[in-house]
């Protein structure tokens, strides 16, 4: 284990909150605290690997994202303990640079938007040991054009495979997500039970509407207007939505309902 990557799971074990911080700035994803109760971490931080986490032992479980494609935690239960072939901390597999992971509040399921290559950006349910995909299948194609050529693109040209699952949503031209929260509160009465996506390079907040079934039947573009990177969207106590841009003069807005409007 490298000392940078010692220094960075000691800030973990000891400043969780500076973490959320830190780790924005290595391009990480969130902190998710699971309902049993072990926190959970998605990254897509090429330099922290699987094989340096080995005889390392952790007081609680994490999850690491560390090529973009597998979501790791350290708990027991794991459906791949024991299986010959699977590292013992794998959750669930193909899942291609998530950089947001929440659990939803009603269920606590745990769910994720990830960036595709080209088009193919999706939002999934993440199930233990399911495999969504990637780099097998994807609604996206390779950064150059092609259907799958180029080292970017999906191994198969059809975007779907026995045994492996179909994303919840997905987008076509992407999104470009980056946090996520479902809203829950009582400030914006037609927006509540919708999951608001910040978009980085679309720039804009975007919402999803869903039917009394939960799914999904309507998609908007908000805040296009600012023409800023929205890194991450959250529900505030208040029931407020708040947002981080990302730029040099990156800033924390507010967005609150308008008076009688
Ligand atoms: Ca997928």
């Amino acid at each position: 284990v490298n000392a940078r990557l010692q220094r960075f799971l000691f800030a973990l074990v000891t400043l969780p909150l500076l973490l959320v911080a830190a780790a924005r700035t290595q391009q990480t994803g969130p902190v998710v605290p699971l309902p049993d109760p072990l926190p959970i971490l998605g990254t897509n931080e090429q330099r922290v690997r699987i094989s340096a986490l080995k005889g390392f032992s952790f007081p609680w479980a994490l999850a690491f994202l560390p090529d973009g494609d597998i979501l790791v935690t350290e708990r027991p239960d794991n459906p791949y303990v024991g299986k010959p072939g699977y590292q013992p901390q794998i959750y669930a597999l193909g899942i291609r640079n998530a950089l947001g992971l929440i659990l939803h509040p009603r269920t606590s399921e745990l769910m994720d938007a990830e960036h595709g290559p080209l088009n193919g950006d999706e939002v999934n349910f993440i199930e233990a040991g399911h495999n969504y995909g990637w780099p097998v299948i994807s609604y996206g194609r390779a950064y150059g054009g092609n259907l799958t050529q180029g080292g970017s693109g999906p191994e198969r040209a059809e975007p779907c495979a026995p045994g492996m699952d179909q994303p919840f949503l997905f987008w076509a031209p992407n999104i470009m997500p980056g946090g996520m929260t479902y809203y829950t509160g009582d400030r914006f009465p037609a927006w509540k039970d919708n999951l608001f996506i910040s978009g980085l390079g679309s720039t804009q907040l975007h919402r999803v509407v869903f039917n009394g079934r939960g799914l999904p039947t309507r998609r908007e573009s908000l805040l296009t207007e600012l023409k800023q990177r929205i890194r991450d969207v959250r529900q505030g106590p208040d029931g407020l939505l708040y947002m981080v841009t990302d730029s040099a003069d990156g800033a924390l807005l507010r967005l609150e309902p308008v008076a009688g409007g």
